[in-house]
């Protein structure tokens, strides 16, 4: 008896993001894959971040969008290799797009890969790009139900940051529900609240990184 079997196109595509980590590890780059939803300030915390970790701690970034240049033109106004991934219709970056990135960088002159996902609270989440950490970001004017209703987004997250604290008070963000959500999700993620634009909260999230490793 025959019997046809259709690969699943993840188990392909989890070979492909085993790859990219391997590339990563050998040339001792940390990678941090960073999802949320549209304008949640992924590029606003990437433009507090790495002039905070630069020189010490030289950065990179591959960006997604379906379209423009816009965030790698501001994050490459902070003097780092960034590279601009346009999906077209594609709702999240796959491992073989992050392949072609990495062919662009020069991953022996960086310690850290950012990779700035499409912004998108489904899609994304599925995918395993190569990447050693996982940070999901939630903003205070998305509202305060967004774990509860997007759960497979945060369960692989090792870090959640909730930016934009400096609304808190003007929307009546309820930042306990989002723990408490969280809580029954994924216990093992380190949760941060900052505000890319103030700057508050910003040393909780550097320390974060600054104590993760490739591979550790
Ligand atoms: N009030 C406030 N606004 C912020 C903060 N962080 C980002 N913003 C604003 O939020 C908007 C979106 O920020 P981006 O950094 O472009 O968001 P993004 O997640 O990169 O967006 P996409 O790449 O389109 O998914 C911009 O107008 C930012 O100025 C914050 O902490 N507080
Ligand atoms: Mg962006």
């Amino acid at each position: 008896m025959k019997i046809n079997v259709v690969k699943s196109v993840l188990a392909a595509s989890d070979a492909s993001a085993e790859r990219n980590r391997s590339t990563m590890d050998a040339a001792g780059v940390l990678c941090i894959n960073m999802l949320s939803a549209p304008g949640s300030g992924k590029t606003a915390l990437l433009e507090r971040t790495i002039p905070a970790l630069e020189p010490e701690r030289p950065c990179a970034v591959l960006v997604g969008d379906l379209q423009t240049t816009r965030d790698a033109e501001r994050l490459g106004a902070l003097g780092v290799q960034v590279t601009q991934i346009n999906t077209g219709q594609g709702c999240h970056l796959s491992p073989k797009q992050v392949a072609e990135g990495l062919k662009t960088l020069q991953l022996d002159r960086i310690d850290c890969l950012f990779i700035e996902n499409v912004g998108n609270m489904v899609c994304p989440a599925v995918f395993d790009l190569g990447e050693h950490r996982r940070v999901v970001l939630l903003s205070v004017p998305e509202g305060d139900d967004k774990v509860g209703k997007y759960p497979v987004l945060f369960q692989k997250a090792d870090a959640v940051v909730l930016n934009k604290i400096d609304l808190v008070g003007v929307l009546d963000y309820d930042v306990g529900r989002v723990q408490d959500d969280l809580s029954r999700i994924n216990t093992r993620a380190v949760f941060i609240e900052l505000s890319a634009k103030t700057g508050q909260g910003l040393e909780g999230w550097l320390e974060w990184l600054a104590a993760q490793r490739p591979g550790g």
